[in-house]
């Protein structure tokens, strides 16, 4: 559990990644508590400096004693370092807020959207999980759909930014549009074919049901997070040549009639909801709006007139942000709060 202090000591691992830079960022300009900050990365990095309230803080590598004397660490190095270092931090006394695929599942791990569920917070055991960056965005406009309707099923399918899969698929993005509009041969070393000028229907490692694990991410992680195992769902992940920002169009099926109206009252009063929708004035949300910004917009709601009780929405929010670093912050945020 954590200790209720004036200032806490802070690690941020996987430092220099995509998301691990926008956790730096994110901790300075919600001016969180820090007393010192400890940032880690893989060896590659090691000598790097970070900037941190106009400090150069030195990129470290981890070694056992890394936790040591930590109150809260925010791992974002993939799945692999949070499944070997998270038990260690947490032996320490510390706690882990980790953005990885890991250790979501686990039932003894919350995983917290803090709007949605911060109740699920109490009981944790040293380590919390951090969402998929598409199922964030979705239960931020599922819940308050969910409170007045009941929801029975969602149908979404997604577009998702390169920077979902990190700094290496950015370069991709970039030099694959340079090479193509220049007539150069285009090479492919994160995705299996081209992403620029395309889009592939694949996220992640396919699954024995022929679902992508980043689709059965959306399935398990709404369930878990929603707190309610009778809602079902059914996902298409396709990634998109967007450097940032997540679309997804989200059909919702619920008990009770919701109609349009009611359905955008409920979004907009809901915290970290935006709803940007007149589309007679050609407005909805865009990656390129949603961008740097920390809402889950909402636009396109519309009742679906192929069933009794439906309804269709377009959503839009920074991955790196409210989908992953953000996210975090406030998780680490609400513990505090909490403590
Ligand atoms: P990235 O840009 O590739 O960054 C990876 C980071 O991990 C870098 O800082 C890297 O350090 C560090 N790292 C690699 N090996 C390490 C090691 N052995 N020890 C310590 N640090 C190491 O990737 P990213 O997009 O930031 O994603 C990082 C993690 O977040 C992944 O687990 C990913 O699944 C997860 N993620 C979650 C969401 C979400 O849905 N909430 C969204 C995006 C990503 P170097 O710079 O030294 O290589
Ligand atoms: N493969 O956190 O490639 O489970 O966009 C997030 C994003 C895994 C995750 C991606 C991924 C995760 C991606």
């Amino acid at each position: 559990m954590l200790q209720k202090k004036e200032q806490y000591k802070v690690a941020v691992v996987g430092a220099t990644g995509a998301v691990g830079e926008e956790m730096v960022l994110i901790l300075e300009e919600r001016k969180f508590p820090v007393d010192e900050i400890f940032l880690f990365a893989s060896e590659r990095s090691e000598g790097k400096k970070v900037e941190f309230q106009g400090e150069k803080i030195m990129v470290r590598t981890l070694n056992k004693d890394s936790f040591k004397g930590i109150d809260i660490a925010l791992f974002s190095a993939g799945g692999s370092r949070s499944k070997e270092w998270a038990p260690v931090a947490a032996r320490s006394g510390c706690v882990v807020v980790d953005n990885s695929s890991a250790w979501r599942m686990d039932p003894e791990v919350p995983l917290v959207v803090p709007e949605v569920n911060p109740d699920d917070l109490r009981n944790h055991k040293g380590i919390i999980a951090n969402p998929n960056c598409s199922t964030i965005q979705m239960v931020m406009a599922l819940k308050p759909i969910h409170d007045i309707g009941r929801i029975k099923r969602v149908v979404v399918s997604t577009y998702q930014a390169v920077s979902g899969t990190g700094k290496k698929a950015m370069d991709e993005l970039l030099r694959q549009s340079a090479d193509f509009l220049n007539f150069n041969e285009v090479k492919c070393n994160v995705y299996p074919h081209q992403i620029a000028f395309n889009l592939l229907p694949h996220i992640d490692v396919f699954l024995e049901n022929g679902y992508t694990k980043e689709e059965m991410k959306m399935v398990n992680e709404t369930r878990k997070i929603m707190g309610d195992d009778s809602i079902r769902v059914t996902a298409t992940t396709v990634r998109v040549p967007v450097f940032r920002g997540h679309a997804e169009s989200v059909n919702i099926e619920t008990e009770k009639k919701i109609t349009a109206n009611e359905a955008r009252a409920a979004l907009a009063a809901f915290p970290g909801v935006v709803v940007f929708d007149a589309p007679e004035k050609n407005v909805y949300p865009l990656p390129i709006m949603a961008s740097g910004k920390d809402e889950v917009y909402v636009g396109r709601v519309r009742e679906d007139e192929s069933i009794e009780n439906g309804l269709n929405m377009w959503l839009v929010s920074d991955n790196l942000r409210k989908g992953a670093a953000l996210n975090a912050v406030q998780i680490a945020e609400k513990l505090i709060e909490m403590a």
